[in-house]
């Protein structure tokens, strides 16, 4: 039911992906899609990259609400996302500031497109709008809307894990950065960890003070940072996995299978995965049953470097572990890089023994609780988790792991497959209540509520 616009404003929504055609079912763009279809409004998302880019939006559907997109060149593209986006901020807060590639330019393009986006979003703002920005690309939005004049709530949801304090050195713009922090009513972080981090960042900067628990004061504005883990739509999720058949495996029917799911992104931690299954192969008992591990991970942001490095590594790593332990019919790890629909990856996380979620940096991870909500609760998988993931803090009924340490990483993945039924249960008992309670729409409410509400005024106690 559409809210009443007049006593709450419409929702604005900003996300670099929209949807062009159908909206997907599952994941942030389909809890996107129901939070405007709840609050009316409009979702604002980056157009393809065509030859000239004007100021204002174009729109491309209308339903309970409308979709719209702003313009950009082939060169902002590669400045604003391939560079400054994904080859400057992306590596910068998963803590890889080894993989920066930094240039003025990437900056400018950056600069250039968030205020296109600010001033397009003016243009169309009534007074009692809200305005929700997503992620990293956005950044400077917010800043350029208050420099408008625009005295809007805004707040930010960053997906991504928050840089900390040395991380943030290496950004040139460090010195900036607290002050499009502070643009926003509300900064959203996924995990309590994150937001520990941004304590850190901004009490390095003079002008910062802290008001009291998670609220900022910096140049006269006052600004919360705040943890919302993110959540998926567990209900569907869970439904969908029961009732979808299994894939054909052409495995036998008790043979054991780990899964990995993941975009081929250096954050995800998989050439360390493929490794400890390696070092876990090398030690098995050879008389167990022989265990498939079989990673879906399609291609992602090809146009990085550092993409294309990741790729061969990973490609590399498997050949060789496959080496030395495959035989006539057993292939151990099955590296998937084609599509695969999502409901046939909710029936292979049921059939999965094992879940190897082990990112070395990740804002939160929807793959952890997509596992878990598609088990059989009277027969559950076992979710090897990484502290690195920010689905850590709220999962810790699964099995912990420290994905740098090949060893205790390979003993995880053995203690996995052989855990009791009831140990099982337990376990899956635990982060089930979890993924159940706080889902994708306990999400999205607890945010815009927050973000409706108001922040207090500097002369606030
Ligand atoms: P991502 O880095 O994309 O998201 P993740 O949270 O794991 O990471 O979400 C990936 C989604 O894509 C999941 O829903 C997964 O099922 C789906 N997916 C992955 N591979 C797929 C495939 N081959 N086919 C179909 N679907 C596939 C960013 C942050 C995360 C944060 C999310 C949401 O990096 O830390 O959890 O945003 O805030």
């Amino acid at each position: 039911m559409p809210a009443p616009e007049e006593s709450t404003g419409r929702l604005i929504v900003l996300s670099n992906r929209i949807p062009k055609g159908d909206v997907p079912a599952g994941g942030l763009v389909f809890a996107l899609h129901e939070a405007l279809t709840n609050a009316g409004g409009l979702w604002i998302g980056a157009g393809d990259p065509s030859e000239q880019a004007q100021d204002g939006l174009t729109e491309i559907g209308s339903d309970a609400y409308t979709r719209f997109t702003f313009d950009l060149t082939e060169t902002e593209h590669k400045g604003f996302y391939l560079g400054y986006s994904n080859s400057v901020l992306w590596p910068l807060f998963h803590h890889r500031s080894d993989l920066l590639e930094i240039n003025a330019e990437d900056f400018e393009a950056y600069a250039a497109v968030n205020a296109r986006v600010a001033r397009s979003i003016a243009a169309i703002l009534r007074p009692d709008d809200v305005i929700w920005i997503h992620d990293y690309h956005f950044l400077m939005v917010a800043a350029e809307l208050r420099a408008l004049g625009v005295e809007a709530r805004i707040g930010l949801f960053l997906h991504i894990p928050f840089p900390n304090v040395t991380d943030i050195l290496a950004l040139p713009e460090a010195a900036q950065f607290p002050t499009w922090l502070a643009a926003h009513d509300i900064v959203g972080l996924q995990a309590q960890r994150d937001v520990a981090a941004a304590f850190d960042v901004l009490r390095q900067d003079e002008r910062a003070q802290v008001l009291k628990e998670g609220t900022w004061g910096l140049e006269g504005r006052v600004f919360s940072v705040l943890s919302f883990p993110i959540g998926i739509d567990a209900e569907g999720f869970a439904e969908t996995a029961a009732a979808v058949p299994t894939p054909e495996l052409q495995l036998a029917p008790k043979a054991p299978l780990l899964i990995g799911v993941d975009r081929l992104d250096y954050s995800k931690g998989l050439v360390h995965r493929f490794q400890a299954f390696g070092t876990f192969l090398a030690g098995r008992d050879e008389d167990a049953p022989r265990p498939t591990f079989l990673q879906i991970a399609p291609v992602s942001r090809e146009d990085v470097a550092a993409y294309q490095d990741i790729r061969e590594e990973l490609e590399r790593a498997a050949g060789s572990i496959n080496g030395a332990h495959a035989d006539l019919d057993w292939t151990p790890i099955r590296y998937v890089r084609r599509h695969i629909d999502r409901e046939h990856i909710a029936a292979l996380y049921r059939r999965a023994d094992v879940a190897l979620v082990t990112p070395l940096a990740d804002g939160m991870n929807l793959v952890a609780k997509e596992f878990v909500a598609a088990q059989d609760p009277n027969d559950p998988g076992v979710l090897i988790l990484s502290h690195f993931a920010g689905a850590a803090e709220q999962m810790e009924a699964a099995l912990l792991v420290n994905p740098f340490d090949e060893t205790s990483f390979a003993e995880t993945i053995a203690a996995a497959l052989t855990m009791p039924l009831e140990e099982r249960m337990s376990r899956h008992g635990a982060l089930m209540r979890g993924v159940f309670e706080q889902d994708i729409a306990w999400w999205t409410t607890t945010y815009l509520d927050r973000l409706r509400d108001g922040v207090p005024s500097l002369g606030e106690p």
